[in-house]
C-alpha cells in the first residue's frame, strides 16, 4: 500500500479569488492557470496496518503543526472514500520556491492525492482526482492537468461537479513565465483569509465576479490560436481586478509592495520597447511575468534592474500529476 506521485505549481491566469463553501472547497467563478516545469513536489504514501497515526516529513523534516493537521485531514477524506482505517508514513520533497510566490500548496495537494489514493487502491481518474485533491487546497485541483487548466466552480451544492479540465497542454505552446522575487517575509494576510475578507466586505466582489465569464472566452481562444498579446492583456487586467477587490475590503488591504509596483513598471516599459511582456500577481507581493521564449535574456535584465528585485526564476510550461 504504498505508492510515489510527482505534480508541479500552476499560476492563474484567470484568479480563483472566493469560495461559495468552505468545507468543500468550491469557489465562486471559474479560474484558469498554467501548469511550471521546474518546480514540483514528489510525494511518498505509505499506508501500514500497524501505524497508531500518521506522520508527515517536508524535505526530510518531521512536520506537527498546522502542515501535519492539514495533511491528516486530507488523508481522512482519502480513507473515507476507500472504506478503509489505516494509517500513513508521508514523505513530501518539494522543488518549489515558495520565496518567489510559487504556491506549494497546489502541487502539494495535487502530488499527495495522487500519491495516497493510488497507495490505498482507489484507481481514480484525472475528473475524479482533481475534484479529490480541491478538499485539500482549491488551486491544486488544476495541477492535475499540465499546460492551461480551467477549474470549473460547478453548482451542485455537493461539489461533484466542480473540478478542472484540460485546456491545451505542455506542448502546445512554449510561452514561459518569470518569478520575479522581491522578498521573502510571510505574508501577513493568507489567501484563504484575504478572499474570505473580500467575499463578505468588498463591494467590488460583485463587479469582479460579472467580469470572469468575458476573461474566460478570451483567454482560452487566445490560448487556442496563441495569441500572446491577447492572453497577455486578460490576464493581467483580470489579476489587477482581483487585486481591486482588496483595497474595497473592510478593513482594506493589499498584498503589494512599493517593489511591485516598481516591476509592473518595468513591464509596461518592455511593452513601450517593443516587447510583448505581462505580469500577474498572487496572494503576495511577488510578480510573475509572461514573455515568448525570444525575449527571454531581454526580459531576464531588465527584472533583474528593478530595485528591490532580489532573483528572476524562469520557467516553461509543465505536465500534469504523474507516478514514479
Ligand atoms: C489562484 N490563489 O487562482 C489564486 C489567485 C491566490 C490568488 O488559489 O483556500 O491556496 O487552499 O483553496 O488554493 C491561493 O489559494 O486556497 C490561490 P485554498 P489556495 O491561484
Amino acid at each position: 500500500m504504498k505508492a510515489t506521485a510527482k505534480a508541479h505549481t500552476n499560476i492563474a491566469l484567470i484568479k480563483y479569488w472566493g469560495k461559495r463553501n468552505e468545507e468543500l472547497i468550491l469557489p465562486t467563478n471559474n479560474s484558469l492557470s498554467l501548469t511550471l516545469d521546474g518546480f514540483y513536489t514528489t510525494t511518498t504514501v505509505d499506508f501500514q496496518e500497524d501505524l497508531k497515526a500518521d506522520s508527515f516529513e517536508l524535505n526530510g523534516i518531521p512536520e506537527q503543526g498546522e502542515a501535519y493537521k492539514r495533511v491528516t485531514a486530507f488523508l481522512d477524506l482519502v480513507r473515507k472514500m476507500a472504506g478503509k482505517e489505516v494509517y500513513a508514513h508521508v514523505a513530501s520533497d518539494n522543488q518549489v520556491p515558495t520565496a518567489a510566490g510559487f504556491a506549494s500548496s497546489a502541487s502539494g495537494f495535487a502530488a499527495l492525492a495522487a500519491a495516497a489514493s493510488k497507495a490505498i487502491g482507489l484507481d481514480l481518474d484525472d475528473k475524479e482526482l482533481s475534484r479529490l485533491t480541491r478538499r485539500g487546497s482549491g488551486s491544486s485541483s488544476r495541477s492535475i492537468y499540465g499546460g492551461f487548466a480551467e477549474w470549473q466552480m460547478g453548482e451542485k451544492e455537493d461539489g461533484s461537479d466542480s473540478y478542472a479540465v484540460p485546456i491545451a497542454d505542455e506542448n502546445h505552446w512554449d510561452i514561459r513565465m518569470a518569478g520575479v522575487v522581491l522578498t521573502s517575509e510571510m505574508k501577513k494576510i493568507s489567501s484563504r483569509a484575504g478572499m474570505r475578507r473580500t467575499v463578505e466586505t468588498s463591494p467590488f466582489y460583485e463587479g469582479w465576479l460579472k467580469s470572469i465569464p468575458e476573461d474566460l472566452t478570451g483567454i482560452k481562444e487566445a490560448i487556442q490560436e496563441k495569441n500572446f498579446i491577447q492572453v497577455g492583456e486578460i490576464a493581467e487586467a483580470n489579476c489587477l481586478k482581483m487585486h481591486a477587490t482588496s483595497l474595497g475590503a473592510k478593513p482594506p488591504f493589499t498584498y503589494w509592495l512599493d517593489s511591485t509596483i516598481r516591476v509592473m513598471r518595468q513591464v509596461q516599459e518592455m511593452r513601450e520597447q517593443g516587447m510583448p511582456a505581462y505580469f500577474t500577481i498572487d496572494a503576495g507581493p511577488n510578480v510573475k511575468v509572461l514573455y515568448l521564449p525570444e525575449h527571454e535574456a531581454e526580459v531576464e535584465r531588465m527584472l533583474r534592474e528593478v530595485s528591490g528585485v532580489t532573483d528572476v526564476i524562469l520557467s516553461k510550461p509543465g505536465p500534469g500529476v504523474s507516478y514514479l
